[in-house]
């Protein structure tokens, strides 16, 4: 009853809704196929469309109903699949040219399989659409064969490959929930296979019990006897908005068999009621997209079993948002044994009229009640109160991704407690790795799954591998649920906030946590690295620090040679996509009148006799701070060389505390043609040099632009400088225009700031990164680190030791995600 109060009112006050919504972003991103998270695929030029997938109980062997065929796959060795049995079932040739006579396209009528089952031990149970008339057929699981002729699949199987259906066979019988006719307009929940005394089984079509459905999953649960299924439909209650789509479970009890007279061969134990994704004062998030089961911890009661669902919503003002509702067991079970919707049968007009219970709908054994009692079923079958999400609120709700898929585990985290894991795919292809934590959900990792949005069906999680399959267009793609060795150090390992994954302090490794390795540090509920890792290794502050770090004794960092005036960017790769790059100098401050912070956590400043010296980059992520990168700006003593910068990343022996590893995409900083003179520092008399920089480059300049890309990036920041046709102007012209940019780009942060204040109230639990690139960070990472690469290939080209700068971790480097300073 809440929604026809809500919905106008939300509706008139959609103006004034702030659309901002939590921002969650993916602690580490990886890109497609990078070495961090490796994907194992399957595809085949003869298999496609391999979207209805099938584990063995053992997790050796994959199922997978694709077109035209069906297939075994062994999936037990680590590192590939292994195509073990296939079975082609192709339409004839009469089929097909029939299909396409009906005006059916040719490329919608080879038979994709939508059905696949285990029947019992020796035997799959599979249906396809084959050419716009579904068979179905029994399949021996060893030899792939078929054992049987094919048997019609009307009502098992849809017409038309692009309509949802699901399938469940329970001891021996098949439930089904799809379109039974060609034209997709009768759509019937049934069941199949059945023998001997039990009867086959479908809805009663003549009241609209299923109102324009898309199916969307059903599962059973044994304890309870019953299948629930969950769909969405036209919501035919709320007859004031048009085409109004509600989400709903639905349940039938196994043991129904029909009515004796009413009700004969139909069910006696159908009801449905809506199931309602919605924050208080919000609109409901009312189009379920899939839905998985959570399994209760061991020893707790069945009524606690969790349906996790992905929720989008119908409406403009959410659009390409997505929200995840969790409902508990036992909510959706009061609601089926609670009153009733009542149904005028001559204006077809819902109301919710209280009357005399002549029975329960919804409850099992009904098959031979009175006709009275059974008519009144019938009538009466949608519930009258909504199945609210647990805590009334949604799990989690994104703004950026829309999520098409998920599947749910629960994860035993180093120190017992359970955390509940969400794995999402969106429809741009990552697969997202959320774990929900007091304050809300925190996402650990995104991978990319895919490059091209695809029609997926089935995301598959193995528990017992620890590996998820997904079905897509072009092939099957395992992802195993951690890679832990991933986070070398312990805070990183810490601040992942894993459940997966803890560190263990005597092999020093971030390992997956077991039950017989109990001495791990792990933090998930509050990431304090600090803490946990100080049990395991000293603090690493107290070892290097900025605060300890007299001037004199600086480490020498990495030398940056400039000339005075000249405009130089210092690059500070980040820990994460949630750290927060600081930069300090020993012994003095950066003033916003010199400095400029960039919004990719680069520092740019105008070389000038006060600026030069040490900088050290500091990355903060949840209140752990580590030092990224340390600069030694000087100025340069040779100006006469044109040898182009080439930065490279702190070595590991000048800075014996931190690892280095480049960020792709962080490639190339200094800017605007000066040299490196590593090891050389000779003070020449400022103006002197500034005259001799100038004249260089102004005469320079041309030759410059017309070198590659490559040069037109470092260029960039010095793009003021482009402008200075006559040299002895150059120096003022680049401090005007520097500090023009510098302004305007104060007053746009300034202003996007307080816009993001506002915003955020609703704020994650994790302080959001400021990242540019927030809306795709997604290509951006993949383009930036394609430049990162062809950019550390010039360089070691370019200068002898280039190559050797290049650490390991930049070339098996995920997307830059830096490792924390080694403890
Ligand atoms: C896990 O990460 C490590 C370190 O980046 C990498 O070497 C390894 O190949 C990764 N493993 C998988 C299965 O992705
Ligand atoms: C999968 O392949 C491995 C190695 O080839 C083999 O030992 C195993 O028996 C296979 N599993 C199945 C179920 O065929
Ligand atoms: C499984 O079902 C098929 C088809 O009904 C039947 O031929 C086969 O004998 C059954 N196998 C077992 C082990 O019951
Ligand atoms: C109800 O039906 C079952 C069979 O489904 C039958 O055994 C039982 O006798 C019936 N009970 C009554 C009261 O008719
Ligand atoms: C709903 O959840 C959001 C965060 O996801 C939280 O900010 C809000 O307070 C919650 N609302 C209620 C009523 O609990
Ligand atoms: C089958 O796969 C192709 C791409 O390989 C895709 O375009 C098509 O839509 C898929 N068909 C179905 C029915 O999913
Ligand atoms: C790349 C290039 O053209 N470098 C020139 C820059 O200017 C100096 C001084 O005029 C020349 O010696 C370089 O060849």
């Amino acid at each position: 009853m809440e929604i026809p109060i809500l919905l106008p009112l939300a509706l008139a006050l959609l103006g004034f809704l702030c659309p901002c919504v939590t921002t969650l972003t993916p602690r580490v991103s990886f890109p497609m196929d990078s070495p961090g998270r490796r994907l194992i695929r399957f595809n085949s030029h003869d298999v496609s469309n391999t979207t209805t997938l099938l584990l063995s109980e053992d997790g050796d062997i994959l199922y997978v109903g694709a077109r035209d065929s069906v297939l075994a796959l062994n999936v037990s060795h680590k590192d590939s699949i292994i195509l073990r049995n296939k079975l082609d079932w192709t339409p004839s040739h009469e089929d097909l040219e029939q299909c396409s006579m009906k005006g059916k396209k040719m490329a919608d009528c080879p038979n994709f399989i939508r059905v696949l089952q285990f029947l019992n031990t020796s035997h799959i149970y599979a249906c396809g659409t084959f050419a716009f008339s579904p068979r179905c057929t029994y399949i021996n699981t060893d030899t792939l064969t078929m054992s049987l002729k094919p048997d019609e699949g009307r009502g098992r199987c849809p017409y038309d490959p692009y309509q949802r259906n699901t399938a469940l066979v329970v001891d021996g019988e098949l439930y089904t929930g799809t379109v039974a006719d060609y034209r997709g307009n009768r759509p019937v929940i049934s069941r199949h296979l059945s023998e001997g005394k039990r009867v086959d089984l479908k809805l009663d079509d003549t009241l609209g019990w299923l109102e324009d459905p898309t199916f969307i999953s059903s599962t059973f649960i044994p304890d309870e006897e019953k299948i629930y299924f969950f769909f969405t439909e036209v919501g035919r209650e709320y007859d004031f908005i048009d085409k109004f789509i509600v989400s709903r479970v639905s349940q039938i009890c196994v043991s129904d068999v029909g009515g004796q007279r009413t009700l004969q061969r139909r069910w006696t134990t159908f009801a449905k009621a809506q199931l309602l994704c919605q924050a208080d004062h919000e609109l409901p998030y009312n189009v379920l997209q899939d839905i998985d089961t959570l399994l209760p911890a061991e020893g707790a009661p069945v009524d606690d079993i969790l349906f996790y669902g992905i929720f989008t919503s119908q409406w403009s003002v959410n659009s390409g948002r997505s929200a995840v509702c969790s409902f508990r067991l036992t909510d959706i079970k009061s609601v089926f044994s609670g009153n009733y919707k009542v149904l005028n049968r001559d204006t077809l007009q819902w109301s919710a009229r209280v009357q005399e219970k002549v029975a329960n709908p919804g409850e099992c054994g009904l098959h031979n009640a009175s006709d009275n009692a059974l008519r009144f079923v019938k009538e009466n079958f949608l519930a009258d109160d909504s199945v609210r999400a647990v805590g009334r609120n949604l799990t989690m709700v994104s703004a950026e991704n829309t999520y098409s898929h998920l599947t749910v585990q629960r994860v035993q985290a180093a120190n017992g407690k359970h955390y509940t894991v969400l794995f999402l795919l969106t429809e741009s292809g990552y697969l997202h790795k959320a774990v929900l934590l007091l304050r809300g959900a925190h996402i650990i990792e995104e991978i990319q799954v895919f490059e091209q949005p695809q029609p997926v069906r089935s995301l598959k999680l193995s528990i017992p591998k620890g590996v998820i399959y997904i079905g897509t267009s072009e092939g099957v793609v395992k992802v195993p649920t951690a890679n832990c060795s991933f986070y070398w150090t312990c805070a990183q390992c810490v601040l992942a906030r894993d459940p997966f994954c803890g560190w263990d302090p005597a092999s020093r490794v971030c390992v997956m946590v077991s039950t017989t390795n109990t001495n791990l540090a792990q933090d998930i509920e509050r990431g304090n690295a600090e803490e946990a890792c100080s049990s395991v290794s000293l603090n690493h502050k107290s070892r290097f620090g900025p605060n300890k770090l007299p001037a004199a004794s600086c480490p020498p960092g990495e030398l940056v040679s400039v000339s005075l005036n000249e405009v130089v960017r210092l690059q500070c790769p980040a820990a994460s996509r949630l750290s927060q790059q600081l930069w300090e100098r020993p012994n003095s401050r950066l003033s916003s009148d010199l400095y400029l912070n960039l919004e990719d956590g680069s520092l740019s400043f105008v070389a000038t006799p006060a600026t030069l010296g040490h900088y050290l980059c500091l990355s903060t992520e949840n209140g752990y701070q580590q030092t990224m990168a340390i600069y030694h700006v000087k100025q340069k003593t040779s100006p006469l060389s044109q040898t182009p910068t080439s930065y490279t990343q702190p070595r590991t022996n000048a800075i014996p505390t931190t690892q280095s590893m480049a960020k792709p995409g962080s490639g190339l900083h200094i800017s605007v043609g000066t040299e490196t003179h590593q090891g050389e520092s000779k003070t020449t008399p400022s103006n002197r040099n500034t005259q001799v920089t100038t004249r260089q480059l102004g005469k320079n300049l041309t030759s410059w632009t017309k070198q590659p890309r490559q040069r037109e990036l470092e260029l960039r920041d010095g793009e003021a400088l482009l402008a200075a046709q006559a040299p002895c102007y150059l120096k003022e012209l680049v401090i005007v225009s520097l500090l023009l940019v510098l302004s305007l780009s104060l007053l746009i942060t300034i202003f996007l700031f307080v816009i993001t204040q506002r915003c955020n109230h609703r704020t994650a639990p994790q302080a959001a990164t400021i990242d540019s690139d927030r809306r795709t960070p997604v290509e951006q990472e993949a383009r930036r680190a394609n430049v990162f690469l062809s950019k550390r290939n010039e360089q070691g080209q370019q200068s002898g030791h280039g190559s050797e700068l290049v650490c390991n971790a930049a070339l098996s480097g995920s997307n830059g995600h830096l490792p924390n300073t080694p403890i």
